[in-house]
């Protein structure tokens, strides 16, 4: 690995441009041309502006008189007339051919000729250029981001980095649709957004244009839409309002809603009369996107034919968005031959990854994977959900921009690698040391899972079966100590101040874990050398696993997934399990009673609600806490949630909301100190209000408490909080 930043090369490496480039050849002689001090710039005035943009930018020395020529074009150019036969006939393709006088840039459109340039950049930056010729298309026909997730929007300047970003690696589609803007979703749908919000929108569009980047603006309206004339007019003025703001393309979305909204024929009308009275009329507007309910195939009731009917009643140029077999999933083959004939059209793939907004305690830095190759003709676009945490999201999204360009060739390892490197040049060594131990989930309602510490895990593997393992002690303590360094150089770095902040908590913790890696395994090395410093270092052990907890405790403290987890797949658990093991031994050396448990959790939640046996309960301080669900829960009939601690508390009240008015009495709470016995506690819940609160009498301790749909039929509800209070 090379510290710091790439050295410059004497010749174009094709491998290292990303997205990968489809052809590129090297000219016979295999000679290469320094990168012009000047050139005259030929081409047809106002075809591709923001490929002339660019590359003036990348080049700023242009002048009339100059031997080297740049010729830069769209097919139809006069300037690229003799190129015509060379230029790829896919949409935004582009070619590009390199002698020893002349560039020529020649692209399909004006998106193609941009993305040329783009690929000249890349090509100046790495040094000298080959002669050479390239062929390049996209696979996908549109790339690109929803910003999709709940949680902060991303700021103003965090959109407008993120442009940029996507122009320069050839991703086209920027859907604007966070779940948080009132003015997407209800309240405020229908009404147009206030004078600053517009101010900016506005300016996202112009960034948008100059990078080549489709901005589509969503709605998100089925919360409380009625079926009437009245809506389908506020909902087409909203969208002429974002006209008249430069918007070109527009997106419906109708995910995550219950009731009236969610009536496929009702869409259907809709969308179709959006389609035909706005988006057609227009002229200058790009197909319609939509989301469906029903966006998964675990949520599909085929028989009820929700997606067969916006198949066969929505307008063939109408897009239908679909996350997978799961709410989170990869896509492959089966997937697409199991949704692309129920809905008639290629499918619109919605990757909720790497967004996070339901385990906000973890970052996700690794790399993209699990997507197909060669499925390239079966999907209309490719879009990835993101975390709330923009820059740290780049990472995810360059390979997302790397594997819709070209899949086949995409290689997720070697795409991570150069996605670090792009963001964090002078320092990326270090951020790949963090990321490889900051990429799993953890344990998740959706079962979404990510590998983690992958280059460590041999090595894991042998410590935990053997803690006097040598080479693996050493291995392990080696690397902790560069997490720790890593963290400690990104903590103190300024060339991405926007990553660096957004990662922090992260950071600080992994610093803990990498000081408490070798610490552990000091341990270990004491014991076997017989060494007084052992006590030392236990000392420093437990006060790093309370300084680690601490840091849980007080850090990103969101009502959702509070806490700051790092290296928590393995790295963590398997220092846990030595220094149980190592501090065990020293006890029955030693006839001492040192603190053995590195972390425990007396808490367990069981469940035959099947959406909510998966969720995670924790403790904090005196509260224990379900973690709330986005889903609509179908609660079957008799079905419990329960919740046990291995040793007896006494419970003092329960405060939980399903999100629903008048529910409490289908419900019964009930809690036991052995689980023979069950005593009820009474649920009180105001009028109209969905909080519902039980207290609790706390003259006898308890183990168990749990909560059953006694209403002798199914019940739909929201999980939105469930907090239990603990005497202290
Ligand atoms: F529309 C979709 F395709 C979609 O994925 N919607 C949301 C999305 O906004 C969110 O960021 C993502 C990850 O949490 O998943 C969807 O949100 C959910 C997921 C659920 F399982 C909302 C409710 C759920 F029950």
């Amino acid at each position: 690995m090379v510290w710091g930043a790439t050295p410059m090369l004497a010749q174009t490496d094709a491998s290292l441009l990303q997205p990968k480039v489809q052809e590129f050849e090297l000219s016979q002689n295999e000679k290469t041309v320094a990168v012009p001090s000047s050139y005259q710039l030929v081409l047809t005035e106002g075809s591709c502006p923001h490929a002339a943009e660019a590359l003036k930018q990348l080049l700023p020395n242009k002048q009339e008189k100059t031997e080297f020529k740049i010729i830069l074009g769209k097919k139809g150019d006069k300037a690229v007339k003799k190129y015509a036969k060379k230029i790829p006939s896919h949409k935004e393709g582009y070619y590009i051919e390199v002698d020893d006088h002349c560039i020529v840039i020649a692209g399909a459109d004006a998106r193609g000729a941009f993305y040329g340039v783009q690929t000249l950049a890349q090509m100046v930056r790495q040094g000298d250029l080959s002669l050479c010729t390239i062929e390049d298309y996209p696979d996908i026909a549109f790339r690109g981001v929803v910003e999709g997730f709940y949680g902060t929007p991303w700021s103003h300047e965090a959109r407008m980095r993120q442009l940029a970003f996507y122009g320069r690696n050839k991703m086209n589609t920027y859907i604007y649709g966070p779940k948080d803007d009132p003015y997407h979703s209800s309240p405020n749908w229908r009404k147009p957004y206030p004078e600053k919000e517009a101010a900016q929108i506005h300016a996202l569009i112009e960034q948008a244009a100059r990078n080549e980047v489709n901005f589509v603006w969503a709605i998100h309206p089925g919360k409380d839409i009625k079926w009437t004339e009245a809506d389908r007019d506020a909902l087409i003025q909203k969208f002429e309002a974002m006209y008249q703001l430069g918007v070109r393309s527009f997106a419906v979305f109708f995910d995550d809603i219950s009731g009236d909204g969610t009536d496929p024929v009702r869409q259907a009308e809709l969308l179709n009369y959006i389609d035909t009275h706005f988006i057609q009329q227009k002229h200058d507007v790009t197909p319609l996107v939509m989301c469906p309910t029903e966006y998964n195939k675990s949520w599909s009731d085929v028989k009820g034919g929700y997606l067969t009917t916006l198949g066969k009643m929505l307008n063939p140029s109408i897009q239908i968005m679909w996350t997978g077999d799961r709410v989170i999933a990869c896509i492959d083959k089966p997937t697409l031959d199991w949704i692309n004939p129920l809905i008639q059209r290629k499918a619109y793939i919605w990757w909720n990854f790497p967004v996070n907004d339901y385990v906000r305690d973890h970052l996700l830095l690794g790399p993209v994977y699990g997507n197909a190759k060669g499925i390239q003709d079966e999907m209309s676009g490719f879009v990835s959900n993101p975390m709330e945490h923009a820059e740290s999201s780049k990472i995810s999204l360059y390979s997302v921009a790397d594997y819709t360009w070209n899949l086949d060739t995409y290689d997720s390892i070697q795409s991570w690698k150069h996605a670090i490197q792009d963001l964090l040049p002078q320092k990326a060594a270090y951020l790949e040391t963090f990321a490889t131990h900051c990429s799993d989930l953890g344990t998740n309602g959706h079962g979404f899972r990510r590998d983690e510490s992958v280059p460590l895990q041999p090595m894991l593997k042998v410590l935990a079966q053997d803690m006097n393992a040598s080479e693996a002690v050493d291995s392990v303590l080696r690397e902790c100590m560069r997490l720790e360094t890593a963290c400690d150089v990104l903590l103190a770095d300024n060339e991405n101040p926007a990553l660096i902040h957004e990662m922090r908590p992260w950071l600080k913790q992994g610093k803990l874990l990498g000081e408490y890696g070798q610490c552990v395994l000091q341990m270990v090395k004491a014991l076997n050398g017989k060494d007084a410093a052992f006590m030392t270092y236990y000392d420093r052990a437990r006060a790093l696993q309370t300084l680690m907890y601490e840091l849980d405790m007080t850090e990103n403290q969101n009502p959702y997934q509070p806490g700051v987890k790092v290296g928590s797949l393995i790295l963590l658990p398997t220092l846990n399990q030595v220094y149980t093991q190592v501090t065990s031994t020293y006890n029955a050396q030693h006839k001492t009673h040192l603190e053995t448990k590195a972390e425990y959790n007396p808490y367990t939640l069981t469940s035959d609600v099947p959406q909510l046996k998966t969720q995670v309960v924790r403790a904090r301080h005196q509260y224990v806490n379900v973690s709330p669900s986005n889903e609509v829960i179908k609660w079957p009939a008799g079905a419990m949630l329960q919740i046990a601690v291995d040793q007896p508390v006494r419970f003092e009240a329960l405060t939980m909301d399903l999100g629903t008015p008048r529910v409490a009495s289908q419900f019964t709470l009930e809690v036991s100190s052995e689980g023979q016995e069950w005593k009820s506690v009474s649920l009180s819940q105001a009028a109209e209000k969905t909080e519902i609160t039980a207290s609790i009498p706390t003259d006898t301790s308890l183990k168990f408490i749990r909560l059953t749909n006694k209403s002798g039929q199914e019940t739909q509800v929201y999980f939105k909080k469930f907090t239990l209070k603990v005497q202290k």
